[in-house]
């Protein structure tokens, strides 16, 4: 799915800004026809989750809507006008003009509607339903009562079946764009390496087939080259090649790109172009390594979220810059998008700085009992193609992962693995195996260049392990487990490690590793909680890994600390393994983990 560009083809407009909202706790909106307006109650900012924008609505995750008012630009008649939603969490049901326009369901990923033949000149009322609620049969789930075998049996406020506040809301930028008649309406950009050229593929899907025929030009600009090709579209499509003699390649230390130009001529006249930033690079698992560029890699980086006082999961870009610059400033190179794809605006940046993307589906905290299962595997479905779709152009997307910390193990087997690493028969039910065998095919089908992989704390019980080009392990021996006991918590991951390997001899991340540290809380000798537990547990978890050559991954949870559900186990609702506070501040681990990243002792 392209991002809308402005330029002589084609424009776009941000309705970002202030909205009427009004928050619908008896759910009486549809039946009293607020769809074709309503009074409103309060006034909201756009993009920004509604939970802290008010004084006393934090943990309200039901109905709420917003609605403004637009006219078209000078211009826009006779273009195709369509409206694009580029994240509502959770389920977004939209008018126009009093016309239900439909639904989305999914709270990360952008969704369109064409609205050419609804739009009027001036005085458009677009009006937005959002449903924010938490439900077993939704993606993230919720409602549980607490989950049979979570690693707590306490039930979350709000219920969540994950760890991580469930923010609602327009929480992405809203935008009006046309398109020309005969338009490109999506790019697929393929690239390999031959020698020390690049080879550029790129598909072209146009809009439904005019009379006459269209050229498509593509072009390849950058680094003192530039390349050119046509292509005559019969039917709906078409595929170009292009290769970059000695190309500048796409990497961390080179984030090097190249401008893609895709025109559309009639008769010689350009009736549509799109540009876009690509990166020439490949990125291939080996045995048991990871290749960028044919090169071993190593991960360095981050678990992350997108969260912020006052704005929730609001797209913030000065946030953005800052988190880069934290990331780079500690030496990482890397981060998953833990747990649901973040904005478009953060992954153009990955491209632009050069840090390697973990993309992850919605799909955190999954369960196989039967509740709601068939809905929730649909919705898996759904997301991972929503998510490819939209990111598949990205240099800097090396992997997909298809879910967080599914709880796919049996109960009794889950037991006798953490008393000593016990793993029995068939550990794995059925359902879950079956779920994630069909969406890793799903995965390879849509985009066939890129490893995927399942985030997983069942370790060597994950029987989907299986499917997955990539083992990725969350673990938190000497927190979780072994609390207290940091050499006595790194030699059980050590052996957990090589048991997984033996098991599954594919590349290995951990995922996620870490401790909670309260900002300028301190102990000697290092105790839980304190800046110094964290340092010591985070130093010694680095060189154990660092000296598994296999370990092509080490991803800290968290890269801040970020907002939670209210539970007994979440001081003031929230979660502090970040290194860095909630604001941006740096804990003792974050100058701990810098001396490491940046290969100085760190002792
Ligand atoms: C899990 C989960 C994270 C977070 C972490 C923790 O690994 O994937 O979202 O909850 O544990 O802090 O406990």
């Amino acid at each position: 799915m392209l991002y809308p560009q402005s330029n002589t083809c084609r424009q776009m407009t941000d309705l970002s800004g202030f909205w009427d909202f009004r928050f619908d706790p008896a759910d009486q909106g549809v039946e009293q026809g607020w769809g074709a307006g309503f009074d409103p109650g309060e006034i909201i900012a756009v993009p920004a989750s509604w939970n802290d924008q008010f004084v006393d609505w934090r943990d309200y995750t039901g109905v709420a809507w917003y609605q403004t008012t637009f006219d078209l630009p000078w211009g826009w008649h006779g273009q195709k006008i369509f409206v694009r939603f580029n994240a509502v969490s959770y389920l977004a049901r939209v008018w126009l003009n009093g016309e239900c326009l439909g639904e989305h369901e999914g709270g990360y990923l952008p969704f369109v509607f064409d609205i050419t033949d609804r739009v009027k000149a001036e005085g458009n009322r677009l009006v937005v339903r959002v449903d924010g609620d938490l439900a077993p049969d939704r993606v993230p789930p919720g409602k549980l009562g607490g989950l049979p075998g979570a690693a707590f049996p306490t039930v979350n406020f709000p219920d969540t079946s994950y760890d991580f506040f469930p923010y609602c809301g327009i929480q992405r930028p809203v935008i009006l764009y046309t398109q020309p008649p005969d338009a490109i309406t999506d790019l697929t950009v393929i690239t390999e390496l031959d020698g020390t050229d690049g080879v550029v593929r790129v598909r072209i899907e146009r809009s439904t087939p005019g009379e006459a025929p269209l050229t498509a030009r593509v072009t390849l600009a950058g680094h003192g080259a530039e390349s050119s090709t046509e292509r005559r579209i019969e039917g709906t499509g078409t595929e170009a090649t292009l290769i970059v003699r000695d190309a500048a390649l796409w990497s961390p230390d080179t984030p090097n790109l190249y401008d893609l130009r895709v025109e559309l001529l009639r008769d010689g006249a350009v009736v549509d172009r799109y540009t876009l930033a690509i990166g020439i690079r490949t990125i291939a698992v080996e045995g048991d390594r990871l290749l960028l560029n044919g090169e071993p890699l190593k991960l360095v980086g981050f678990g992350r979220h997108e969260d912020f006082p006052v704005v929730g999961k609001g797209l913030l870009p000065a946030l953005i810059v800052k988190d880069y610059a934290l990331m780079r400033w500690i030496g990482a190179n890397s981060f998953r998008t833990s747990h649901y794809p973040y904005s478009e605006q953060m992954m153009d940046l990955a491209d632009r700085l050069g840090f390697l993307v973990i993309d992850e589906t919605p799909a955190v905290g999954l369960f196989f009992f039967e509740e709601g299962l068939e809905k929730r595997n649909r919705l898996c479905q759904q997301m991972i193609r929503e998510m490819i779709d939209r990111d598949k152009n990205h240099p800097s997307v090396i992997m997909w992962s298809i879910a967080n910390e599914p709880h796919t193990a049996y109960l009794e087997a889950r037991e006798a693995y953490y008393r000593d690493l016990t793993v029995v028969d068939h550990p794995s039910r059925p359902e879950a195996v079956a779920a994630f065998k069909a969406q890793a095919e799903l995965v390879r089908e849509l985009d066939p260049t890129r490893p995927v992989t399942l985030v997983s704390h069942e370790g060597a019980l994950e029987e989907a392990f299986e499917f997955m080009d990539v083992i990725c392990l969350n673990r938190y021996h000497g927190w979780y487990s072994l609390s207290g006991q940091i050499d006595h918590g790194l030699e059980r991951l050590d052996a957990e490690i090589e048991l997984i390997h033996r098991l599954y001899p594919k590349p290995f991340i951990l995922s996620e590793f870490g401790t909670d540290a309260i900002p300028g809380h301190h102990a000697q000798p290092p105790e839980m909680f304190s800046e110094e537990y964290q340092a010591e547990f985070l130093t010694k978890q680095i060189q154990l890994t660092n000296a598994k050559p296999f370990v092509v991954g080490q991803h800290i949870w968290n890269l801040c600390d970020f907002k939670t559900s209210q539970a007994v186990h979440r001081v003031g609702a929230t979660n502090y393994k970040g290194i860095f506070t909630r604001d941006r501040r740096p804990k003792l681990a974050a100058h701990r983990v810098r001396a490491l990243w940046h290969g100085e002792d760190a002792t």
